[in-house]
């Protein structure tokens, strides 16, 4: 399991960071990992599939587009009949570039449809380093719109450097602020938009921690809150009742050399309920929270039907 095993351990230390280059990263390492099994029948190569499946979802529990993009592939692979291992490793080869190929799709969609709340003029507000949210700004960049970025530094991995470094690279003015000056600047933006790791059947939407707080500071100042993120980032046990997991991180990410007894908390992810979301930017144009679930059935029916291990965590 060394290509899997490698992918997760590079997943687990934020090398490979974004929910999105996750799932990516996640698939393409099962597949290539499928490519160099040895097994010498079909229930030993599912059988592999599974271990895999399980170091892959260790890895990190707020990752709904990781776990639902390997289910898909695996439960495609259990239900059809396969006559040798080789049909069954170039068949989950395909399923992946299908989920790619649809996945860049979703992706152009939900960037012509985001740039187009970027008029000229505007001052937009982002926090952490989202590639969907970067998607859009290009796109509105290539369209020639004349649009400034306020970003957060994020703390405390400081992926907003991330978002800055790509802002710059497109020649967008962008201007940092450190995560608490949000409520100070935000009187001056005009959108705020933000990427999301879950969204929940109820419509909130999980996203890097401090995302709540903005939206907050959004609704007060009548700022637009807008969360850009495919679909397939939606979290099917959260139907059943679950609440999304989520992640603890390790102390010293925080402060590495903390005098012994002071407790340190370092949640990487709160929960923005959906009354602060004015519509969900994706692949199926923009959308309300509140009708996450017709979007589901409309776009995604299986996510429905490949719930697996259920995730607990702290309530909303
Ligand atoms: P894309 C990130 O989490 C941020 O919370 C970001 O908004 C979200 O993933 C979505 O990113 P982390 O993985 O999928 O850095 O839009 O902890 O790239």
């Amino acid at each position: 399991m060394k290509i899997v095993e490698e992918a997760a351990e590079r997943i687990k230390n934020l090398e490979v960071q974004g929910a999105t280059n996750v799932a990516l990263t996640a698939v393409r390492a099962l597949v290539e990992q499928m490519e160099l099994s040895e097994a010498k029948d079909m229930d030993s190569a599912l059988a592999e599939i599974a271990i895999a499946r399980d170091i892959l979802f260790q890895t990190r529990e707020t990752e709904p587009f990781m776990r639902n993009a390997i289910r898909y592939i695996e439960r495609e692979l259990r239900e059809r009949k396969w006559r040798s291992v080789r049909e069954l490793q170039g068949v989950a080869q395909r399923l992946a570039d299908e989920l790619f190929e649809e996945f860049h799709r979703s992706r152009r969609r939900t960037a012509e449809v985001g740039a187009k709340r970027i008029r000229p003029g505007y001052s937009v507000l982002t926090h952490c380093h989202s590639s969907a949210v970067t998607m859009v700004f290009k796109e509105a960049k290539r369209q020639g719109v004349d649009f400034e970025v306020i970003l957060t530094e994020t703390r405390p991995r400081y992926q907003g450097r991330i978002t800055a470094r790509e802002l710059l690279d497109m020649g967008v003015r962008a201007t940092m602020i450190v995560d608490s000056a949000v409520r100070s600047f935000i009187k001056g933006s005009d959108l705020v938009l933000v990427g999301a790791d879950a969204i929940t059947s109820e419509g909130n939407v999980i996203n890097k921690i401090g995302s709540s707080q903005v939206a907050l500071a959004a609704d007060e100042a009548r700022i637009p809150f807008y969360v850009v993120t495919e679909l397939l980032k939606f979290d099917p046990q959260t139907v059943h009742g679950d609440y999304e997991a989520i992640e603890e991180r390790d102390a010293s990410e925080v402060w590495e050399d903390a005098p012994k007894g002071l407790i340190i908390r370092n949640p990487a992810f709160d929960v923005t309920r959906r009354d602060y979301i004015h519509g969900i930017i994706c692949e199926e144009g923009i959308i309300s929270p509140q009708s996450i679930m017709e979007a589901i059935r409309r776009r995604y029916p299986w996510l429905l039907e490949v719930t697996g291990t259920s995730s607990h965590g702290p309530s909303p």
